[in-house]
């Protein structure tokens, strides 16, 4: 029994590894909805419309939990994925709170698709979260997932880009930046390089491993064999199995389909 995973795009594959690096006897099913992307920009109703599709296909290959590696799906779907499935449904948010723990300056910035941070659950969050801990200021990123999808993950058009939407929330006083779409992963190397010094960043698939590892710690499996990764998408299969060459190189067992 595999563990399911998915993102509209090469997202998730940070969680993927994140989760394979940990668990690393469980077989994972990763998928990515590339020929639906990018979800950033859809209604709530079409992204849960594509997230279930998805977790009934898992669900009928025997998948023992589902993680949607998405922030954008996670805020549109989680609460509808879990009222119809009874397997374990782990899913991904901004790290707003450990970001408000650490901050000095009680100012924290978060970097998203347009969907998430106008999306009630992510609203509500915040509003829970920053109560008394301090202030967030948001940044959408329309174009990000798709330039990272493009694997221009370095260069100076990404660099510019990074610049013109952290601009706004350093003049402001953020000095941790949350980055609030799994995409963004790939991009945080560049960020690094181009905050100035005192700025940290939160990422969140290691911490999304650790809570699959706590939900399924009876039933993982001990052995030391391997576990065997699938990664299907519902896009074009030579520009995933491009993308995996840069952001997943090592990944052993592959298994593409549309
Ligand atoms: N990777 C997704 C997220 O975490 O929100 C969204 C990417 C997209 O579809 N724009």
């Amino acid at each position: 029994q595999a563990i399911g995973i998915f993102d509209s795009g090469v997202g998730g594959l940070a969680v993927a590894q994140a989760v394979h690096q940990l668990l690393p006897s469980e077989d994972l099913l990763y998928i990515a909805d590339s020929g639906f992307m990018p979800y950033g920009s859809k209604t709530q109703d079409e992204i849960r419309g594509r997230c279930h599709a998805i977790v009934d296909y898992m669900a009928a290959q025997g998948a023992k939990a589902v993680v949607v590696a998405c922030n954008t799906a996670t805020m549109a779907a989680i609460g509808s994925l879990r009222a119809q499935y009874s397997l374990p449904i782990i899913g991904v948010e901004p790290g707003v709170k450990p970001a408000l723990q650490q901050s000095k300056s009680g100012i924290i910035g978060v970097l998203a698709t347009p969907s998430t941070i106008a999306s009630q659950s992510f609203q509500r969050l915040c509003r829970q979260q920053a109560e008394d801990l301090g202030r967030i200021v948001f940044q959408p990123c329309p174009e990000l997932a798709a330039t990272i999808e493009a694997l221009h993950l370095d260069g100076e058009h990404t660099e510019a880009l990074l610049r013109r939407y952290c601009e706004p929330l350093l003049s402001q006083g953020v000095d941790v930046l949350v980055l609030g779409c799994t995409h963004y992963a790939f991009i945080a190397p560049l960020l690094r390089r181009i905050l100035p010094q005192g700025v940290s960043l939160i990422t969140t698939e290691q911490a999304v491993a650790l809570q699959l590892q706590r939900r399924l710690a009876p039933s993982c499996p001990t052995g030391k064999e391997q576990g065997r990764v699938r990664l299907l998408t519902s896009g074009d299969s030579q520009r995933f199995s491009a993308q995996l060459q840069v952001l997943w190189p090592s990944v052993s067992t592959l298994s593409l389909s549309a």
